[in-house]
């Protein structure tokens, strides 16, 4: 962002997103994303605008590989959603990007008739993201896209560790996505994301590949019978579909929606909810404390980082040098 924003701007923002004009929605996420402090303010009103402004969304968090299939899904998955009356919002967040130089914003392209359907919008987001990390910044989109009356958001991210644990705290249902092979790729996947998973599913069963994908399935489903299940769920469902032909997508997209009714039928989503804001809450003010603290004490640790380098003083005691230049409490 450039110039701050005016109460009376940041009130116009907040209603074009929510009367769905897309540019409104685009500047609104741009905001929200921000990763300059200077921005605070201004997001903080915009979120509080959009609080509770639209309908209660459904949100999907998908993961994978690189290369898995999780965008050509989406755009299947979006497209059948939308032919069933639903409006679907995509975020692809890409936690490498600042790295790499974000692959991910080539997305759009991959898919062709999401990013151009007017009861859809595609949005990549590239790293950066401010207070709180991709959590927060990713909740602040959603938040948004929910403002703006989209009844489904799939927030794509690719696996990459700690990207699912992210994306699975700002979504209601985590869908890991599984490549057709088994074997050696599977011993790949941490114990913890399949644990986080409430659904796994092996794409591109299809074709040559078909006979693998239902090898991999049969795989999954039973390294997942030694993993404990979510607390209060049967085993994690495997499914496995084909985003080229169509196969087994209808299937997935059943199974996610009664999972999820399952899950606002009883009070599970609303707590879940809750726990995701406090969660985010924590994590924003954690780093934001983070950085002050840092402002706080650039000068003590300087010397104690130059004391330490000289060998005059030990780890430990260099850190409480600058912890004990603060104020006490
Ligand atoms: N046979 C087959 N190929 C597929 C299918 N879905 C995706 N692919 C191919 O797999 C490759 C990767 O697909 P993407 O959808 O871009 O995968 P992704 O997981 O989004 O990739 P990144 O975002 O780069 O991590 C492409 O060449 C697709 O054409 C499928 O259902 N069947
Ligand atoms: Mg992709």
């Amino acid at each position: 962002m450039t110039a701050p924003l005016s109460r009376t701007a940041i009130a116009d923002l907040a209603r074009g997103v929510r009367e769905g004009d897309r540019r409104s929605l685009a500047r609104a996420i741009t905001v929200v994303e921000s990763s300059n402090d200077r921005d605070l303010p201004v997001k903080s009103e915009l979120l509080d605008e959009l609080l509770h402004t639209g309908r209660p969304t459904i949100r999907i968090g998908i993961s994978g590989t690189p290369g898995v299939g999780k965008s050509t899904l989406i755009e299947r998955l979006g497209m059948v959603l939308i032919a069933n009356g639903k409006r679907v919002a995509v975020l692809a967040v890409d936690p490498t990007s600042a790295r790499t130089g974000g692959s991910i914003l080539g997305d759009k392209t991959r898919m062709p008739q999401l990013a151009v359907h007017p009861d859809a919008y595609v949005r990549p987001s590239a790293a950066g993201f401010g207070l709180g990390g991709i959590t927060a910044a990713t909740a602040s989109a959603v938040q948004v896209c929910e403002a703006a009356g989209y009844d489904i958001v799939l927030v794509e991210t690719v696996g990459v560790g700690q990207s699912e644990t992210a994306v699975s705290e700002v979504t209601d249902l985590f869908l890991l996505l599984h490549s057709p092979g088994g074997g050696d790729e599977l011993q790949g996947i941490k114990r913890g994301v399949m644990e986080l998973a409430d659904r796994v599913c092996v794409t591109k069963a299809d074709g040559d590949l078909l006979p693998a994908a239902t090898l991999a399935q049969a795989e999954l489903r039973s390294a997942l019978h030694l993993m404990r299940p979510k607390p209060g769920r049967e085993m994690t469902p495997v499914g496995m579909c084909s985003a080229a032909t169509g196969d087994g997508v209808e299937e997935l997209i059943d199974g996610l929606l009664a999972q999820h009714h399952t899950l606002s039928a009883s009070s599970e989503l609303a707590t879940l909810r809750r726990s995701q804001s406090q969660l985010q809450f924590r994590r924003a003010l954690d780093a934001g404390l983070l950085r002050r603290s840092e402002g706080l004490t650039r000068e003590a640790t300087e010397r104690a980082r130059t004391e330490l380098e000289h060998g005059r003083t030990s780890p430990v005691s260099a850190a409480w040098s600058v912890l004990n230049s603060l104020p006490q409490v």
